[in-house]
C-alpha cells in the first residue's frame, strides 16, 4: 500500500475508533476496544471497504502507532486521542522528570493564566521529546514548546499515564509547572 493510502485508511480508522463509532453503527467496549470482523464489516457498509491485511498494514505502519490490535488479533482499538467517553484502562505510572507540550502560540496566554486543559480529548497529551512537540504545535499555528515540571507534579500528586504508542497523558497541567522553552 503506498503512504497516500496509508494515511486514507488512518484517518477513517480514527474518526470512527475515537470520534464517532455510532455513526459506523459501532460501540466501544470497554478499554475502546472493536471486534475486528465488525470493524471489517462496518466499513463495507460505509463504503469503505478495507480487507485485513490492509487493516494489520496500517496497524503496523501507522506513523504515529495510533491503533493496536489485542493479544488474539480479533479486537482492535485507537491507542488514545479519543473525544468520546470511553475507559481506557490505562495505568498511573511516574513520568519522566521533564515532559514537552506543543501549542500555538496564539493559546500561549491562555495557557500560561488557566494552565493546560484537555479540551475536546480526554486528557493533556504530552510528548517525551522536543521535536515530537513541536510537530504537535505545528497542527495549530507558529509552533511554541512548554517544557512541563512533571518530576514536581508527580510529587504534587498529579497522575500520569502513557498509552500504548508512548504518548504521556495527564487531566490538567496547571500553569505553574509550565515553563516556555
Ligand atoms: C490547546 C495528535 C488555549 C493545546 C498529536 C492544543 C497529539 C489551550 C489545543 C494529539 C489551552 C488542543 C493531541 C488553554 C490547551 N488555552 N489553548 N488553556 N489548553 N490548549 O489537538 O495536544 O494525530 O486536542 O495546546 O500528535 O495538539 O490525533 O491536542 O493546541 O499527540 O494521533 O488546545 O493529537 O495526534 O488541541 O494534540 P488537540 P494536541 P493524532
Amino acid at each position: 500500500m503506498d503512504e497516500k493510502q496509508l494515511v486514507r485508511i488512518s484517518k477513517f480508522l480514527s474518526k470512527y475508533l475515537r470520534h464517532e463509532p455510532e455513526s459506523l453503527g459501532l460501540t466501544l467496549a470497554i478499554g475502546g476496544w472493536v471486534k475486528v470482523d465488525d470493524l471489517l464489516a462496518a466499513c463495507r457498509k460505509k463504503n469503505f471497504p478495507i480487507t485485513k491485511e490492509q487493516l494489520k498494514e496500517v496497524v503496523e505502519k501507522n506513523s504515529k502507532k495510533r491503533f493496536s490490535f489485542d493479544t488474539t488479533g480479533a479486537e482492535i482499538r485507537a491507542n488514545q486521542g479519543h473525544s468520546i467517553d470511553v475507559d481506557l484502562e490505562l495505568e498511573p505510572k511516574p513520568p519522566p522528570v521533564v515532559l514537552y507540550h506543543g501549542t500555538a502560540q496564539k493559546n500561549l496566554e491562555s495557557i500560561m493564566t488557566i494552565g493546560l486543559q484537555k479540551m475536546a480529548r480526554h486528557h493533556v497529551h504530552l510528548s517525551k521529546d522536543i521535536t515530537t512537540a513541536t510537530n504537535v504545535g505545528a497542527r495549530h499555528g507558529k509552533p511554541i514548546v512548554l517544557a512541563v515540571d512533571a518530576e514536581a507534579m508527580h510529587k504534587a500528586g498529579f497522575t500520569f499515564y502513557c498509552s500504548d504508542n508512548g504518548v504521556w497523558l495527564a487531566d490538567d497541567v496547571p500553569a505553574q509547572y509550565l515553563k516556555k522553552i
